[in-house]
């Protein structure tokens, strides 16, 4: 019922999804880390679902005891609710809906449970009247899921902020281009992942269990800390500015070698760079940290925000579309050549100029490396791990990236043979992954492949395996397949 008022009020979070933000806040790091990033997708049904279980089940079994101690559901459930609303107070932005939307929740609770069991309560009666009480109480039961039924749908007819900011989104015309893959960044191996990323198929990495509904006439980016000057921007203010466009690769630090979470696509929005430039940094700041409407931050290298050669930039739209509201709508951060967990910042609300001294942000706090720069690494996409081939001549391909220092070689190994060089997809400059393909001669039975990056630096990929934490994987990505 407090889900359903939720809804109907429009409030921005829900008591139980402001229980399960309690719930992974006082998580200890390495949960934490093992909900957020190890079961990716799964950790937000998971934490409301949770949530909703145990908040059924503690409501169910305090009924169940009501014969005897009366008073006790509503006891129970009045201090559920003072769970739900310490949570909902401690959000960043709590609002006014969660909270009324709990009191609506436990004052249907009191009713409900008066309605449905006074029927079963009281002497216990003869045989020939328990069936008219029964008859009776299941009558009474109709009626409530009738009535959660009718609010549900109404609540849903009423519509929530989320729709509305989907609907301001689909509106805007921005002047953006939507980018042209170029000639060449193909290498034209099927099931090589695609060079650019869809939208609808860009992976997603975020704490929040809702992302925030921000309107874009309520969007505002403060610029505050070790500056001359303190300077506030609206959405309109950024569209007015020259907008930057390029293509990006954003990679999540927790990509194990041979893992998915990465994804390239064509950005638009403004230089930090300039912003900053306007706020006039002070001497002695190296850090900026991030804040997201939701209350997570990050910090990172004032150098990688003010590099005349690196194209940090506040994207307003991706792949030509506004920003999803998933990958941050109206505003996020890019920056090319470091981690999201310390740049990529979602929903962005905020940016203090400081130095890496005074603060630790979200991640940090939980057993992650302050800096994050992106680990060249290179991943084996054809074929597919644990695929079976055709024997004699294979085509083979993959990725590889080292966002702002570039690739300058791929290479493939089979069964422990020579390395053979692949050939590279031409790609527009340093900020995006490759594709590479090669050919191989394959003779029926087990085979293994293995894959390594060379970067513009020299360095090649170790094949030394580390762990996700504290600052990305290494190792040769390498999987068997079999011909026949
Ligand atoms: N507000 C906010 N921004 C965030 C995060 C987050 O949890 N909250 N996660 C970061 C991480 S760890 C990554 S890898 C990128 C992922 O961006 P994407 O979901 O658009 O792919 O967002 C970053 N920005
Ligand atoms: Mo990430």
């Amino acid at each position: 019922m407090s889900q359903a008022a939720t809804m109907a009020l429009r409030a921005e979070s829900s008591p139980v999804e402001a229980v399960g933000t309690a719930v992974r806040d006082f998580t200890p790091g390495p949960i934490a880390v093992f909900l957020v990033h190890l079961v990716r997708h799964a950790d937000k049904p998971l934490l409301i679902g949770g949530t909703t279980l145990v908040v059924l089940a503690i409501c169910a079994y305090a009924a169940s005891w009501m014969r005897r101690f009366p008073l006790l559901p509503d006891l129970v459930f009045f201090a559920l609710t003072v769970v739900g609303l310490l949570a909902v107070l401690r959000l960043p932005h709590p609002g006014i809906g969660a909270p009324l939307a709990l009191i609506v929740g436990l004052i249907t609770w009191i009713v409900t449970l008066r309605l449905l069991t006074a029927p079963l309560l009281g002497e216990t009666p003869h045989t020939a009247e328990l069936d008219s009480r029964r008859r009776d109480f299941l009558v009474r039961g109709a009626l409530v899921v009738g009535g959660v039924a009718v609010v549900t749908v109404a609540a849903r007819v009423a519509g929530s902020g989320r729709r509305r900011v989907e609907q301001a989104r689909r509106l805007l015309r921005l002047p953006v281009k939507h980018g042209t893959v170029p000639v060449g960044a193909t290498v034209g191996v099927a099931g090589i992942a695609p060079w650019r990323t869809p939208n609808n198929d860009f992976y997603i990495i975020h704490t929040a269990l809702a992302p925030p509904s921000i309107s874009p006439e309520d969007w505002q980016l403060r610029i505050h800390g070790m500056v001359d000057r303190e300077l506030t921007f609206s959405y309109q203010d950024l569209l007015d500015r020259q907008l930057t466009e390029g293509w990006v690769t954003l990679c999540c630090v927790s990509n194990e070698v041979g893992g998915d979470l990465i994804g390239n696509a064509w950005w638009s929005g403004v230089l930090v760079r300039e912003l900053l430039a306007e706020a006039g940094v002070k001497a002695g700041a190296n850090a900026v940290r991030q804040t997201s409407h939701d209350g997570w931050d990050c910090g990172t290298p004032l150098a990688a925000l003010t590099d005349p050669k690196r194209n940090a930039m506040l994207a307003v739209a991706m792949n030509g579309q506004p920003l999803p509201v998933q990958h941050g709508f109206p505003v996020r951060m890019v920056v090319p050549g470091l981690y999201g967990y310390v740049s990529a910042c979602k929903w962005i609300v905020d940016l203090e100029v400081t130095s890496f001294d005074k603060f630790s942000a979200y991640w940090t706090d939980r057993g992650w490396s302050e800096k994050g720069p992106v680990k060249t690494e290179s991943r084996i996409d054809v074929p597919r791990n644990g695929a079976t081939v055709r024997a004699g001549t294979l085509r083979v391909g993959g990725s590889a990236w080292a966002q702002h220092t570039g690739i300058e070689k791929v290479e493939f190994q089979l069964d422990g043979g020579p390395w053979q060089e692949a050939e590279l997809g031409r790609v527009p400059g340093a900020d995006t992954w490759v594709q590479w393909s090669g050919t191989a001669d394959v003779a029926a039975g087990e085979h293994r492949i293995f894959v390594r990056a060379t970067d513009s630096s020299g360095y090649t990929q170790t094949p030394v395996k580390a762990d996700v934490v504290p600052n990305g994987a290494t190792g040769w990505h390498n999987i068997p397949f079999d011909a026949k």
